[in-house]
């Protein structure tokens, strides 16, 4: 750490982390987050300053869409030069979509944005909200020769950090909540938080912070099961402006291999329609033209997601529409990583 303090903005936007019990009811309430520090005393000994930032009204994060993504990065751009990072309070439920959009919203990001929540709300005897919250906001303040070490969106829960963009909620019991089975963490917390600095993304040179705001919604994921028929394929091809579809396919990329099956996928990418190819699977890669049962996509101008979540590629590909990226380049661009979401 260098010797200036470092200065942190937490971002509270709602989910179990800002909840307290009131022991005489035992009903579960939202929490004043202005109250922050006389509530949580150890933040006091943190060598930062921290300011905090409130949603008017805290959501659950089952009712986040792009609107509320959008205001985090406006919030992160607008404060960006008065802070050194930011820790984004959010529920855990959707945790890893928002990650994944803030990436591509802040491209050139050279501060931290840290996501972070709980399973347990704030107040809870065993609340697993306290050691996220305080190490989070440790890694947001950590700075190796005056620079911020870590320059992306990141997700911490239960001692590690991992890239945002490459997260997933694995379970809604355990506090170890969150996965991210292509790519190696950040960040382990143990007695002394070790950085794996080999897996951070290069720090930026001279380039300013580029935010972004607009999403397009015209999007669809299919996630596609044995016994899929014609009228499920027809519905969801037939959505009224439907730009992309996020293709959820078995093992390496495969599906199957029946006629009316691949000529609906290519008219629909005949019709402008991109269809992007990820798996089903927690982890791995698509390979197309691995197997026979990808080849077909893969000649039909099927998008590569490779190792891609689910997450960061749907709301790739509301960015990218959204950038208003030619119809042309969509593909190449949707197959090149752009926040290390993909190999
Ligand atoms: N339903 C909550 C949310 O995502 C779950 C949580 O935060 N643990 O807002």
């Amino acid at each position: 750490m260098s010797s200036a303090k470092s200065s942190i903005l937490l971002i509270y936007t709602g989910g179990t982390i800002g909840m307290m019990k009131d022991y005489t009811s035992g009903a579960l309430k939202a929490f004043d987050f202005s109250q922050l520090l006389k509530n949580i005393p150890e933040l006091n000994q943190l060598d930062c300053t921290i300011s905090s930032y409130s949603f008017e009204r805290p959501i659950d994060s089952s009712n986040m869409n792009p609107t509320h993504w959008v205001a985090i990065s406006d919030i992160v751009a607008e404060k960006y030069d008065e802070y050194d990072g930011f820790v984004v309070l959010h529920g855990s439920d959707t945790m890893s979509y928002t990650a994944s959009a803030l990436s591509f919203l802040l491209e050139n990001l050279g501060k931290p944005v840290i996501l972070t929540g709980s399973q347990l709300p704030i107040g809870d005897l065993r609340t697993d909200a306290k050691e996220n919250l305080i190490t989070a906001i440790q890694i947001a303040a950590l700075k190796k020769k005056g620079k911020a070490v870590i320059q992306e969106v990141g997700l911490y829960f239960e001692y590690k950090l991992y890239r945002g963009n490459r997260t997933t909620k694995i379970n809604a019991e355990h506090f170890q909540a969150f996965a991210s089975l292509n790519y190696p963490q950040l960040i382990e917390s143990g007695v002394h938080l070790t950085v794996f600095n080999e897996y951070l993304l290069p720090q930026k040179k001279k380039l300013g912070l580029k935010s972004h705001r607009n999403m397009d919604d015209n999007v669809a994921i299919l996630k596609i099961f044995p016994g899929i028929n014609k009228n499920v394929i027809d519905a969801m091809l037939g959505t009224k402006n439907l730009k992309a579809l996020v293709l959820e396919t078995y093992g390496s990329g495969n599906a199957p291999m029946e006629e009316w099956f691949l000529e609906r996928l290519n008219n629909a990418i005949i019709n402008g329609i991109h269809i992007i190819n990820v798996t089903q699977c927690s982890g791995g890669a698509v390979m197309m033209g691995h197997y026979e049962t990808s080849s077909r996509l893969k000649k039909m101008q099927v998008i590569n997601g490779k190792d891609i979540t689910t997450e960061a590629a749907i709301t790739k590909a509301m960015y990218l529409l959204g950038s208003g990226v030619s119809q042309d380049l969509f593909k190449t661009v949707f197959e090149t990583s752009l926040r290390g979401e993909m190999m």
